[in-house]
């Protein structure tokens, strides 16, 4: 009798997981045919929102297989698109950090600064790196320098601080494990007390990877981190996202951990394209009108599409998951 009962709390839980995003039905949202000059692939958009309408930073690869970044924006977050019609933020050519391009941004408001932070991604020869920019506006944007030594990627700071460190995750190979880290700052230049928060897990379906998807979004039981986990199979890697809880106030407690992830690729345009098989969610926005989360990704590394949850229907998932071991 208690074998059923588990069982079927398991089952529920899976539909749950299973049920809990909608893709957008007008998806892909945007694609390199949309864009006003010519782009090989938009994908892995950072998104904010600013007055009333929703922001996309996207990755724009351009025809070299050289990444940029482009806003586009939006009155609803899923129709009427207006793209800057060049290049927002460009790789810093004198910075031989970013002979390569930039890519797979995140964006979060830091209220102490009132402006919006964005770590992105510079890339060379010497590996990927997390870099720093701060903007009010997506116009002009005071670029921060690097943050950590390479090979660093999937980065994110928290919108503000805790017992007065500045708090940013992020995902460095260490030992050649791609596990998510958490590392601490008093001044966003300085960083120390790196701590493993997210780890792989033997046979799951986030076996071989694990990076953070959107930026944390924060409720009043916890924060809720999403984030991308990877098999890699014969026929190629699968790229699929999960979801924590870390406690609110001390976010290098994590409490909890889905076993199953919440979205993977399974529709034409994440299964076709670049690179086939992925999902891959940078940017979220939270309507509080409607208690919705629009979760923005880069589909197959060739376009950008949303999922639509609810926000208690995830906190009601993510309480329903198992207390993280870890
Ligand atoms: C990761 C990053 C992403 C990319 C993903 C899937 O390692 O490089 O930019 O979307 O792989 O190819």
């Amino acid at each position: 009798m208690e074998m059923e009962n588990g069982n079927m709390a398991e089952l529920s839980r899976w539909k749950k997981a299973h049920d809990l995003f909608k893709k957008y039905d007008g998806n892909p949202i945007l694609s390199p045919t949309d864009w006003p000059y010519p782009a090989n692939a938009v994908f892995n958009p950072a998104s904010a929102k600013l007055n009333t309408e929703t922001l996309l930073l996207v990755r724009v690869e351009d025809m070299r297989g050289f990444s940029h970044l482009t806003v586009a924006r939006s009155p609803n977050g899923l129709t009427d698109w207006h793209i800057d019609p060049e290049p927002t933020l460009e790789a810093d050519q004198s910075s031989c950090e970013e002979k390569w391009g930039l890519e797979d941004p995140r964006i979060v408001w830091l209220e102490e600064q009132k402006q919006f932070a964005v770590t992105y991604v510079s890339f060379s020869e010497g590996g990927p790196v997390v870099s720093l920019a701060i903007t009010k506006n997506f116009r002009t944007f005071a670029r921060l320098g690097t943050l950590l030594p390479p090979e660093d990627k999937d980065a994110c700071l928290f919108p503000r601080r805790f017992n007065g460190r500045f708090a940013l995750i992020h995902r460095p190979i260490v030992r050649g494990e791609a596990h998510i880290w958490l590392s601490f700052s008093p001044d966003l230049k300085h960083w120390g007390d790196h701590q493993l928060l997210i780890r792989t897990r033997a046979a799951y379906w986030d076996c071989h990877r694990v990076g953070l998807a959107c930026q944390p979004i924060e409720t009043p039981q916890g924060w809720l981190v999403f984030y991308h986990g990877v098999r890699s199979t014969t026929a190629g890697q699968i790229y699929r996202v999960g979801l924590t809880l870390l406690d609110l106030n001390a976010p290098w407690k994590l409490l909890r951990r889905s076993d199953e992830w919440v979205l993977g690729p399974a529709a034409y345009y994440e299964q076709i394209g670049d690179v086939g098989g992925v999902v891959f969610p940078t940017g979220a926005v939270v309507h509080n009108e409607t208690n919705q989360l629009y979760l923005y990704y880069g589909a197959a590394d060739t376009t950008v599409a949303v999922a639509i949850t609810n926000l208690d229907d995830c906190i009601d998932y993510i309480m329903s998951c198992p207390e993280a071991d870890e």
